[in-house]
């Protein structure tokens, strides 16, 4: 092979031993022993805090609780809660019976939920009073509920109440059982289920903070932060998981407020931030910031969207305690390619705007999209990942698997990048239809499925549109059918923000008399983004 062929980047930390026998819950409760007594769950509003033993004991119960209702080895529970202590312990027993956990954001429509919860094969959901209605209608579905119970569903506080003493023990195998079945579209399409088994996300949990020199250093006595929802693989992974591998506590909180997450920050001394760009573009905005005492913040982890380098400046000046970075991931990915190397327990310089170096225990390339060549230093293409972390494929979908993670195990991002002098990535693009909304995926496809299916309309496109408060924004091309001819863009809104959760609604229609498209009937979203960004 040509040298080109082989440019194959890797971490600057050196690769680590990871365990590969252990199942995701023995994985992160490994030192229970000798963490019991510590904080581990905190309650943001209530300050009420369970402690590792607490946690550990309760999701043994829920587990048991679980398992009277049904749930089995192989088995799929649907999480639809905000973040909440409930979430943690119901993910934990799901995975000590060997069961997979399906998460949705509890704000989705009563399809979009009926969707996943059929694709995914889901017999129990855990919700929240508030969202039973929500859930009622599926079929063969059993319905926990937390906080104070709603008729017709099981409660949350008898599974924690469960005796576990005769709780059997799952027969999980690592490599190949499921934990966490969350919902990405990938590179084209409609959202899909992607597989992540035991063994990748320890492998993914390990990169980052196992070994003598962590790539993201989180300690014992760190207090992190965890606004992010759970029921996204970010938060899941590098709050959740990590944090309790690492024996950290976390600061649960329900939902975002700029005043409220910095008075928790002072109330419990928080020294990790992980956020969104959109939380640091509220937290740069007006004297939130000054007006409150955020030293004990020693990192602010940005990730799921690109952040700008001015925005990073202006968090660095305002916090000068805090080392600020950027992870980068992919749920596909299993979920995070590389991560900041200032994060790490000896750490190395870097730079603003760049999103990590590859995780440990992994292989990087860039290929030209072109000619599926590698390319090297400072020469963006496409990146693509390799290692044990990645997903096992899409559930039922092995044509989209194979589309998105080649023969020989690379996994193809969609994302356009390069790697520079330093080992550091910086993401210029994207070639894959996806559209972020304050880091949450909208998929096209899905937009595009239901606005032809109006009668109004014979063809329509959905494109991302740069957006500073949100990042992008979705919006649509739409080409009207004859009897759409009087149709306003007012009720094509309408019309789909009736059936989707708030971020996929069109912010923007555009009537138009075609949709540009190859000959092979592919939509040019590239001529349409241009076409927006030439206003
Ligand atoms: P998904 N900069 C730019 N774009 C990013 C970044 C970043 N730092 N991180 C993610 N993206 C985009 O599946 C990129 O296009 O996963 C990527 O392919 O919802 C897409 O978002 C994936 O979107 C972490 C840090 C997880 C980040 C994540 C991201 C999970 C989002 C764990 O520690």
């Amino acid at each position: 092979l040509p040298e080109q062929q082989q440019v194959v980047f890797r971490s600057t930390l050196p690769d680590i031993a990871i365990p590969d026998h252990l199942p995701l819950h023995d994985y992160v409760f490994e030192r229970l022993a000798e963490r019991r007594d510590r904080a581990c769950l905190i309650d943001g509003a209530t300050g009420e805090t369970l402690t590792v033993g607490d946690v550990h004991r309760l999701s043994r119960r829920v587990a048991a609780g679980l398992y009277s209702l049904g749930v089995r080895h192989g088995s799929t529970v649907m999480l639809l809660l905000p973040n909440c202590v409930e979430f943690a312990l119901a993910f934990l027993a799901a995975s000590r019976l060997g069961a997979a956990t399906t998460t949705a954001n509890p704000l989705h429509t009563p399809p979009e939920i009926a969707k996943q919860a059929a694709a995914s094969r889901a017999t129990l959901v855990v919700t929240e009073p508030a969202f039973v209605a929500k859930v009622r209608g599926l079929a063969g579905v059993t319905v926990v509920a937390t906080g104070d119970g709603a008729e017709g569903c099981a409660s949350f506080a008898d599974l924690a109440a469960a005796d576990d003493s005769a709780l059997p023990e799952a027969p999980i195998d690592v490599a190949n059982d499921v934990v966490a079945l969350p919902y990405s579209s990938g590179t084209t399409g409609l959202p899909k289920g992607v597989m992540l088994s035991h063994r990748g996300l320890v492998t993914s949990v390990a990169q980052l903070v196992d070994g003598d020199n962590p790539n993201l250093h989180l300690r014992e006595d760190d207090v992190v932060l965890c606004v992010l929802p759970m029921f996204h693989v970010y938060s899941l992974h590098s709050i959740l998981l990590c944090g309790l591998r690492a024996g950290a506590a976390l600061v649960v909180m329900k939902r975002f407020d700029t005043v409220k997450m910095m008075e928790l920050v002072e109330r419990h001394g928080i020294t990790i931030a992980p956020l969104v760009p959109p939380i640091v573009v509220e937290m740069a905005k007006g004297d939130a910031l000054d007006r409150h005492d955020l030293s004990s913040v020693r990192m602010v982890i940005s990730g799921a969207a690109p952040m700008g380098k001015e925005l990073q400046d202006i968090i660095h000046a305002k916090l000068p305690n805090a080392v600020l970075g950027q992870g980068y991931g992919m749920t596909e990915a299993g979920p995070v390619l590389s991560m900041c190397m200032a994060f790490a327990k000896e750490p190395s310089p870097v730079k603003s705007g760049a999103c990590g170096t590859v995780v440990r225990n992994a292989e990087l390339k860039i290929v030209d999209p072109e000619t599926g060549l590698c390319l090297g230093r400072n020469q963006p293409g496409e990146i693509c990942i390799r290692g044990r972390q990645i997903m096992k494929g899409y559930l039922d979908n092995p044509e989209a698997t194979a589309e998105t993670v080649d023969k020989d195990g690379w996994l193809h991002t969609g994302d356009v990048g390069f790697v520079d002098a330093d080992d550091e990535i910086f993401i210029v693009d994207r070639l894959k239809e996806l559209i972020k909304y304050k880091g949450f995926q909208v998929a096209p496809a899905e937009l595009e499925a239901m606005l032809i299916a109006h009668p109004g309309i014979a063809d329509a496109a959905v494109v991302p549109m740069k957006d500073d408060a949100s990042g992008e924004v979705p919006v649509a091309f739409v080409v009207p059918s004859p009897d759409g001819a009087d149709m306003t863009e007012d009720e094509i809104k309408q019309y789909v923000a009736k059936q989707v959760v708030f971020y996929k609604r069109l912010q923007k229609v555009f009537f138009v008399s075609s949709i540009p498209k190859a000959p092979s009937g592919k939509i040019l979203r590239k001529d349409l983004r241009a076409k927006l960004a030439a206003g």
